[in-house]
Order: C-alpha cells, then sequence, then structure tokens
C-alpha cells in the first residue's frame, strides 16, 4: 500500500514538472533574445536582464519554488566579480569549528560544488540544509530574487567587480568553455561590444551591481556589499568584516591564534588553484554544460584588463561605468 501511494505521488510530481518545463518553455519562446557568446545559440531577456536558456529555467524555478530560511546566508554576485573566492571564504568561516585547512571541504571539492547555485542546483538545497550550513549562491538580479529571500531575514553578501576586469574574465572564461566544445569563440571585438551594450550573462552588468548597490543602502543590515579590488587589497580585514556581518564574527582568541589569516591563506589564489581538484575537476551545471574546474582559475589579479584592452576599450567602459552609477554614491 505504502509502495502504491508512493508511485502515485511520484507520478503527481513528475505531471507537475512537466507542466513546469511546458510553461517555461513557452514563456521563453516569447522573450526577447540576444547574442548568446557561443555559449548557448541565444540569451534570452527576462525582467531586465539577459540570462542563458537553461539559467533561466532555474531561475522561474526558484522563484517559484525557493523558500528561504532566516539563517539562510546567500552570495549574490555579477558573473567573473569573485563568487569562487567568497564562496571559499564564507564557508570556511562559518565551518571553521568543523574543519582546518587540513580537513576541509574545499581540499577535495571545488567551491561551486560545496555552495551551490540557487537556480542551477536547485535539488541539492536540502542535501546542502542537511550538512548544516545554511549557505547558498545566486547570480539572480536583486529585482529577481524569490520573494522570500527579501521578506525571510536572511543575509546577503554581494560582490562586485571593475567592470574592465570582469569583462575579461568572462570573455576568457567562454573562450575556453567554446575551444573546448571544438567551436569558434567569440572575437574580443564583439564580446566587448556586446557586453557595452548590456548583453552578457545577467548582464546589463551596471544595473546588476546598481540593484545590490541600492538594496544595501536601504537594508545595511541585510546586505553586505563588497568589492573585488578592496577584498584583494586587505583579505584578512574584509573576512573580519564578512564573519562579523553573517554572524559567524571571530572571538579575541580566535583573532590572537591567526584563525582569520589561516582562511584567507587557505582560500588564497594559489593555494585554491593548486589543489588537485582544481587543476583537473570538472564542474557541471545540470542541464548546461561541464566546465572544466580550472576555468575558475585564471590569473585572479587585480588590474589584468591592462593586458587584454586596448587603451580606447578601457576608456569606453569606464565612460559607461561613470554614466552609469552618476549619482549612486558608487564607484568602481
Ligand atoms: P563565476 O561567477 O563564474 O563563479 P568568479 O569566481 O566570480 O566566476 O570569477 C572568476 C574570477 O575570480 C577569475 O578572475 P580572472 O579571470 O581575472 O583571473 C578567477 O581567477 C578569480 N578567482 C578565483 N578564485 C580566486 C581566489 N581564491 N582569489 C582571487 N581571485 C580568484
Amino acid at each position: 500500500m505504502e509502495l502504491h501511494l508512493d508511485s502515485i505521488s511520484k507520478q503527481i510530481e513528475k505531471g507537475k514538472e512537466d507542466e513546469f518545463e511546458k510553461s517555461v518553455k513557452e514563456m521563453i519562446s516569447t522573450l526577447p533574445k540576444g547574442n548568446g557568446w557561443g555559449v548557448s545559440k541565444n540569451l534570452c531577456q527576462y525582467q531586465g536582464f539577459w540570462l542563458h536558456p537553461s539559467f533561466l529555467r532555474g531561475v522561474v524555478s526558484a522563484q517559484q519554488r525557493f523558500q528561504a530560511q532566516p539563517t539562510d546566508i546567500i552570495i549574490c554576485t555579477v558573473p567573473k566579480a569573485g563568487t569562487t573566492w567568497l564562496k571559499s571564504l564564507t564557508f570556511s568561516t562559518m565551518t571553521r569549528t568543523s574543519y582546518d585547512d587540513s580537513t576541509t571541504p574545499l581540499l577535495s571539492s571545488v567551491p561551486h560544488d560545496i555552495v551551490p547555485f540557487m537556480e542551477f542546483h536547485h535539488d541539492q538545497f536540502y542535501t546542502n540544509r542537511d550538512r548544516g550550513t545554511p549557505l547558498l549562491s545566486t547570480h539572480i538580479p536583486y529585482s529577481s530574487l524569490p520573494r522570500s529571500v527579501i521578506d525571510s531575514g536572511c543575509k546577503i553578501v554581494y560582490i562586485c567587480r571593475d567592470p574592465k576586469d570582469s569583462f575579461v574574465s568572462m570573455y576568457h572564461f567562454i573562450s575556453r568553455i567554446v575551444t573546448a566544445r571544438k567551436a569558434q569563440p567569440l572575437g574580443l571585438d564583439e564580446a566587448f561590444e556586446l557586453f557595452c551594450e548590456g548583453q552578457s550573462l545577467y548582464g546589463p552588468y551596471w544595473d546588476h551591481v546598481l540593484g545590490y548597490w541600492k538594496a544595501s543602502l536601504e537594508h545595511p543590515g541585510k546586505i553586505l556589499f563588497l568589492k573585488y579590488e578592496e577584498m584583494s587589497d586587505d583579505t584578512v580585514s574584509s573576512v573580519k568584516k564578512l564573519a562579523e556581518f553573517i554572524g559567524y564574527p571571530f572571538s579575541f582568541e580566535e583573532q590572537k591564534n591567526g584563525v582569520p589569516e589561516k582562511i584567507v591563506k587557505m582560500c588564497s589564489f594559489e593555494e585554491l588553484s593548486n589543489l588537485e581538484v582544481n587543476k583537473n575537476g570538472v564542474y557541471c551545471k545540470p542541464g548546461t554544460v561541464f566546465v572544466e574546474n580550472k576555468t575558475f582559475f585564471r590569473k585572479g589579479k587585480v588590474g589584468d584588463w591592462k593586458n587584454c584592452l586596448k587603451p580606447e576599450m578601457a576608456a569606453r567602459l569606464d565612460q559607461i561605468t561613470m554614466q552609469k552609477l552618476s549619482g549612486s554614491g558608487l564607484s568602481l
């Protein structure tokens, strides 16, 4: 009898899932389409932002079903602004009484497998919660976040980066994925033009940043707004600030014993990028593509755009940034 009921409820679930898939497909077919940079045929413009079609399915699913808990910590980022680094630092800070630098799961898993993306790994949330670390991440723009994330009282940590470095990072990341698939990546000039026009993953870049910036001014206790450059400049102070904000402050004793410094070292680009898992492992975003873990660790430097962008390209991005951020109190 129990087995029978189980199979009926599975059928009902499957029916609901099929209906959801159908309605998302229909909705996607009505959206404006943009250039997918070779990763997908098209990006879709959804609620003002350009999304990869398979991420969009996850975004809609999260909007409809994700229930944030007041104790959740959600890392929100615009792609290529420091997601991987912030995940490692936050996870290590939250789990420092359970693990140290010789036992941390970061030694054997890429940070994206340890801190799942809300829109890519919907099914795994509960597993993650069972592990006792209420830590998730997302690239979803502020205005499109699931309602429960805003209402639940959970905390958000956002990181942004100089758009010149984020663009260069994204360009290399996508080129590596496309080349691995034996396809022809977009030329730098074409990708740059699209980025400037706002057509990049989860772009327009500036609108994404501004959404979280304005929200952080309105709700400073809910959203911590970080910059990659400031974190690079003084990582230990940034980690202490982060720990305080998420409710896991370092005690006097821990500070005396150099715990924040140990976390910073363990999560440094040099340490993480040299781990076997991050040199040779593979990350799979469900429903989309396999990405080699090493593509998340390229150079990890501030100002690498100088090796890639012509001065006039840099000036153009700076100009757009100035215009877009004008009057906001934010500079990048
Ligand atoms: P994602 O949004 O796809 O997850 P994300 O982690 O935000 O990517 O960005 C990757 C960038 O962070 C890369 O920058 P680069 O291309 O300019 O080199 C990557 O090298 C950098 N990065 C990854 N891990 C670290 C780290 N531990 N410290 C500093 N930078 C890092």
